[in-house]
């Protein structure tokens, strides 16, 4: 039979780890690295996909795999994302249930791939015609919009997403794509001024100035050399395998199947020109008469430039520049956020794909390290939730025997964290909004005083005895043992990038500014509509959305990829065993199985089951009139299939081995076979 052989084969591994004998964590690695090497890059724990980053273009993402995958059981071919992609798009459109991809795995692990393989499947398989094909396009060309202005090569990955992304998908009854939310969440905006060493700027730069034509170039009073921006990091500005301009035609185009209209794209380009400029612009400090210190803008031309391409008066913004009136600070904030709109009431079907910045840990980890990693705790969290606890739970809940699994519960990170009353991110939002002198350091103290307990939590003025004679942490740092490894943060700049302020003076001048796009992206600097409270911290929104993510999340039916990276090296071929080792570990994949083959690798409501395999049976073809349990347990029995491979549940049955799952549905078809046959017969016979 095909679909075992697909699962169990010798020679490439097994394609699901729920039936690898001995089951350790070298034989886990060992298949892994087996199936690597035969560019079998898919391998399922039960519905889980593992994916492996190949590092290479490999010829399984063609339109005959995507007929291949079609309509098909996600256990009878070879493991594939498009297989989970076909499930969770069958379940939508069949069973009405609304879907979300979660795509989880370090940064360069091949996330942002995956996604765009997920939903460049859903769009080949879903609905046809010219109006469907419009809105198929325009989710589809929303990527590389996105990922110009959001993605920027790092050390870990050379189109490393620097924001977060969820998208839903809306489908109508007939699971025809009607069109798309997209959020994002907290974007890297510190790139902008400032790119680690070996790392760029966002990709939109340096696209823009390799492949805009010299025509706009001019219009945009830009230069096309690279080195004449400070903003522009020069020792890594070309990147291997990157065609800058030939990005941006793709993304120029992109942008008007998104439906940018001509001189909206223009629009959009002035901006980048003006930031561009207004890296240029520097200052020098002027003493004035009383004792202070002044900064005046030194070389005018770029500003005048940046002027120019606003339409704002250069008085205006030098003087915005140079000034900033202080407000007094709010003693509480208090402000409802509008970000719970993912939770949209929808009549529509819905498939959510999410797509996050991965876990990452750099030499120096500041604020944004600490944001995007606390994402992936959550991430991780919900990966627990649902697949670990809930598991285990559903046994207890469906009366069938069970043993207990031991695995690492997160929930411990992600409170040391976020909780509201003692949380780091509660701290710094304190300290942000406490009056007084307020500075890095004097977070850090409120750190080591409160968290200093914390078995996550490490410093070294910490007042925990333990860690008093640890002098390899640096000064001005903590670390938190993250599920994922232990992160260095070093608090300069905390307290900045949490207020997020803009100062007023800023935002009015850029409110006066005659460019339309610009005065619309800064509503705050009316001066008709003065706000005296205080904006919410950017630690504090971000929890907030990462909050109501997670909720919306959970509303939906959940469907997992869990991405490897096989080496340091972005390279082809190579696979590091203890780094692969290292993922599979704290990604908790060994428990993942564990918890899976103790128990039952499928299970299914008697309801459904019932109705999915009757005709294999006399006495429940074509109905049944009884308990539906008992029918399953009639038809189960006739169809000879050993006791032990079962147990009954209250409201659902367990099939332990997939194996016998395989049989059934074989069973099935050859069933559906003859009676499509027969049926063909009976038509002849009329005719
Ligand atoms: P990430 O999304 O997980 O990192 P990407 O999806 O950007 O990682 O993958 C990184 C790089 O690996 C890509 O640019 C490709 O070169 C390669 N790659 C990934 N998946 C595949 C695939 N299926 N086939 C061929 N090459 C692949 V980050 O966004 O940094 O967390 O924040
Ligand atoms: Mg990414």
């Amino acid at each position: 039979m095909e679909v075992k052989t697909s699962l169990l084969d010798n020679m490439i591994g097994v394609g699901d780890m729920v039936l690898l004998e001995p089951l350790n964590e070298n034989s886990f690695i060992e298949n892994l690295r087996k199936r690597f090497d035969h560019n079998e890059i898919y391998t399922y724990i039960g519905s889980v996909v593992i994916s492996m980053n190949p590092y290479r273009s490999l010829p399984i993402f063609t339109p005959e795999k995507v007929e291949e995958y079609r309509n098909r059981n996600f256990y009878e071919l070879s493991p594939h994302i498009y297989a989970l992609a076909d499930e969770a798009y069958r379940s939508l459109r069949d069973q009405d249930k609304d879907q979300c991809i979660l795509i989880t795995g370090e940064s360069g692990a091949g996330k942002t791939e995956a996604s765009k393989l997920v939903m460049s499947y859903v769009a080949a398989v879903c609905g046809k015609g010219q109006e469907v094909n419009k809105v198929k396009e325009q989710l589809l060309q929303s990527n590389p919009v996105l990922e110009a202005f959001g993605n920027a090569k790092t050390v870990r990955n050379d189109n490393s997403s620097r924001f977060g992304k969820y998208m839903d998908i809306e489908f109508d009854f007939k699971g025809d794509p009607l069109g798309g939310v997209i959020s994002n969440y907290l974007l890297e905006k510190s790139r902008v001024c400032k790119q680690p060493r070996g790392e760029r700027n966002f990709h939109i730069f340096y696209q823009l100035l390799s492949g805009a034509s010299n025509d706009t170039l001019t219009k945009l009073k830009l230069d096309r050399d690279f080195s004449k921006y400070n903003y522009l990091s020069l020792d890594s500005a070309t990147v291997n395998g990157l065609d800058d301009a030939a990005s941006f035609r793709t993304v120029w185009n992109a942008m008007q199947i998104v439906g940018f209209m001509e001189d909206e794209v223009q629009s959009v380009l002035e901006l980048v020109a003006a930031v561009l400029k207004l890296g240029n612009i520097e200052f020098k400090p002027e003493s004035r008469v009383n004792g202070f210190d002044e900064s005046r803008v030194k070389d005018k031309n770029d500003l005048k430039e940046m002027c120019e391409l606003l339409g704002i008066e250069q008085s205006v913004l030098e003087r915005a520049f140079s000034y900033r009136t202080v407000e007094a600070k709010m003693e509480k904030v208090s402000t409802t956020l509008n970000v719970a709109q993912a939770q949209a009431k929808t009549r529509h079907k819905v498939m959510g794909v999410l797509d996050i910045y991965g876990f990452e840990i750099f030499e120096d980890n500041s604020f944004e390290q600490f944001i995007i990693n606390y994402c992936n705790e959550k991430l991780q969290q919900i990966f627990i939730e649902l697949t670990l606890r809930e598991e285990q739970e559903e046994y207890i809940r469906e009366g069938i025997e069970w043993t207990n699994i031991e695995y690492f519960n997160n929930a411990i990170i992600c409170d040391l964290i976020e909780n509201n009353q003692n949380g780091i991110l509660a701290m710094l939002d304190e300290e942000c909004l406490r009056p007084g002198t307020v500075t890095d350091d004097t977070f850090l103290d409120k750190l080591n005083t409160i968290c200093a307990e914390h078995q996550h939590f490490e410093s070294r003025l910490s007042k925990n005895s333990k860690f008093l004679t640890d002098h390899s942490l640096p000064h001005s740092c903590f670390r938190i043992q993250h599920y994922a490894g232990k992160v260095l943060y070093r608090v300069e700049g905390f307290v900045d990038k949490n207020n997020d302020l803009l100062y007023r003076d800023l935002s009015q001048a850029m409110y006066k500014a005659t460019h339309s796009l610009m005065k619309q992206l800064f509503p705050e600097g009316n001066p008709a509509k003065v706000n005296l409270k205080r904006p919410p911290t950017a630690g504090f929104q971000f929890k907030a959305s990462v909050g109501g993510l997670m909720r919306n999340l959970q509303t939906k039916n959940p469907n997992y990829i869990r991405c490897i990276k096989p080496n340091d090296k972005k390279a082809a071929h190579i696979f590091t065993e203890s780094l692969v080792c290292h993922q599979v570990r704290y990604l908790g994949l060994m428990e993942n199985v564990r918890v899976r083959r103790a128990g039952y690798a499928f299970r299914q409501s008697y309801e459904s089951s019932l109705e999915r395999y009757k005709m294999l049976c006399k006495q429940t073809w074509p109905h049944w009139r009884g308990a539906a349990r008992d029918g399953v347990e009639v038809l189960l029995t006739d169809c000879s299939v050993p006791a032990e491979e079962f147990a009954y549940g209250r409201s659902k049955i367990f099939i332990r081995n997939p194996r016998t799952l395989f049989t059934l549905e074989e069973r099935r078809r050859a069933c559906l076979e003859d009676l499509a046959t027969l049926i063909q017969k009976i038509y002849r016979g009329w005719r």
